[in-house]
């Protein structure tokens, strides 16, 4: 659980300021943190809060809620958290609790959230607007509607309830989209956490038997480095595992020829890394693996350069896909004339996703892809993944069997800046060549270290 208020308060301040500007007069905001959910009778899953309220308060715990006002010009911002209970503390963990929390948090004022059903009443009296997500749970959204009904019964005595409820995912959404010096700072250290626990996994992978066994070692790395959380659950997928998009089994058994795919990424500060590699297990890739892999880093390349203000993510994914189908026709696992398949997208059957999405506080990020039915384009401060792969798997039965079982994807995070693109996530060996010599390297190093 993250009980420990996160640094710079005044960066939230900040994203509260800005939020409350683009808002009219008598608008209230409402984010709530999220409840802790049941893992199994009395056991919960981590507890890790909603992004936006984070990305205002820097707080993390459960059962909280954040409401802004703005009234007269003037913003107010109250917070209702779990009272302080040495009892329940002694057993579950420190609370930051109601007096703590406006000086800590840089807040106007703290209540118990015992006591939000009725104080919010008294908030929302003349209020004209509330903004609230609409990816709320439809639980949140009917207690919002409650407070509205409850203040609508209480008319003849003067009191006005809000007369309209809007989407906060519009105005907090697009702002997150966007990101400032500190998140780009909280960007680049996950990102760089990432690609260690990136290296650990591939140096793991020469003494490792299991796939859980490379993401112990991943993850570990992870931890080492400070990050209290993986960004997203570790994918650690050998052989033909690999060709399952989302696979977090991570049980098998690693074959001594297989490809490992590896897409995993550390939290820091509330921000995500997002990295895939993939590399043989053995140190040496095959024939085959070598040409599809290296069919793949060129259709990330090519949709890395094509990545500068004003272009769209459209134009980043048919770079990629044009690369990888004139590369699936060449091998000869297409068959057909280039523009024929793209236009009929033949190699989805081979690269089923998209090239990327946004990346942030949440590894798919927020925002809008398109805006008025067009692709927006992109502008300074927006952060991106690349992710191009390739998957044959043994259900491509018309497709040789040398190509079979060989899932590959490799994922960088871009930042768009004035003059183009940064790549965060560097430092990692990506050709076929470069990630051969590192792995043959570290385990030279490792029998020296063990002699
Ligand atoms: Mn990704």
């Amino acid at each position: 659980m993250l009980n420990t208020p996160l640094e710079q308060p005044e960066f939230y301040q900040k994203n509260r300021q800005i939020l409350m500007d683009m808002l009219p007069e008598n608008s209230m905001v409402i984010v709530p943190s999220g409840v802790e959910k049941i893992r199994n009778r009395d056991v919960e899953f981590p507890f890790r809060a909603e992004s936006d309220f984070i990305y205002l308060t820097g707080f993390g715990e459960p059962d909280s809620v954040l409401v802004l006002l703005k009234k007269a010009k003037t913003v107010a911002s109250h917070l209702f958290v779990r009272a302080k209970d040495p009892e329940q503390e002694t057993w579950q963990g420190r609370r930051l609790g109601v007096e703590a929390a406006p000086s800590t948090l840089q807040l106007d004022c703290a209540h118990e959230i015992d006591m939000l059903d009725d104080e919010i009443l008294g908030l929302l009296d003349n209020m004209e607007s509330v903004y609230v997500s609409f990816s709320q749970s439809l639980d949140f959204l009917g207690t919002v509607h409650q407070w509205i009904y409850a203040l609508k019964e209480q008319g003849r005595k003067g009191i006005e309830a809000p007369k309209q409820v809007c989407d906060l995912d519009v105005h907090l959404h697009e702002m997150r989209v966007i990101k400032s010096d500190t998140e780009i700072k909280r960007l680049r250290k996950a990102a760089t956490i990432s690609v260690q626990g990136h290296l650990a996994a591939m140096k793991s992978v020469q003494s490792s038997v299991f796939e859980f066994q490379v993401q112990a070692d991943l993850e570990a790395e992870f931890l080492r480095l400070g990050s209290p959380r993986v960004a997203f659950n570790s994918i650690v997928a050998s052989g033909e595992n690999a060709c399952i998009l989302h696979y977090t089994e991570n049980r098998s058994e690693i074959k001594k020829g297989d490809l490992v795919l590896v897409d995993a990424g550390a939290e820091w500060q509330g921000y995500a890394g997002d990295i895939t590699t993939t590399f043989p297990a053995s140190g040496f890739f095959s024939a085959e693996q070598a040409q599809l892999y290296s069919l793949v880093l060129a259709a990330q390349q090519a949709a890395i350069d094509a990545i500068k203000p004003k272009a769209t993510y459209d134009i980043v994914h048919q770079a990629s896909i044009k690369v990888l189908t004139q590369g699936l026709l060449d091998l000869g696992l297409l068959q057909g004339d280039l523009n024929t398949v793209l236009k009929d997208e033949g190699y989805k059957r081979f690269f089923m996703h998209g090239t990327g999405h946004w990346l942030g506080m949440d590894v798919h990020d927020v925002g809008a892809y398109k805006q008025n039915q067009k692709w927006r384009t992109f502008k300074p401060g927006m952060v991106v993944t690349v992710e191009p792969g390739l998957y044959v798997s043994g259900e491509h039965q018309d497709v040789d069997k040398k190509w079979h079982n060989i899932g590959i994807r490799i994922e960088d995070d871009i930042l768009v800046t004035s003059i183009g693109h940064e790549v965060l996530t560097t430092g990692l060996p990506r050709t076929v060549k470069e990630i051969e010599t590192w792995m043959r390297q570290d385990k030279e190093q490792v029998t020296i270290e063990v002699s």
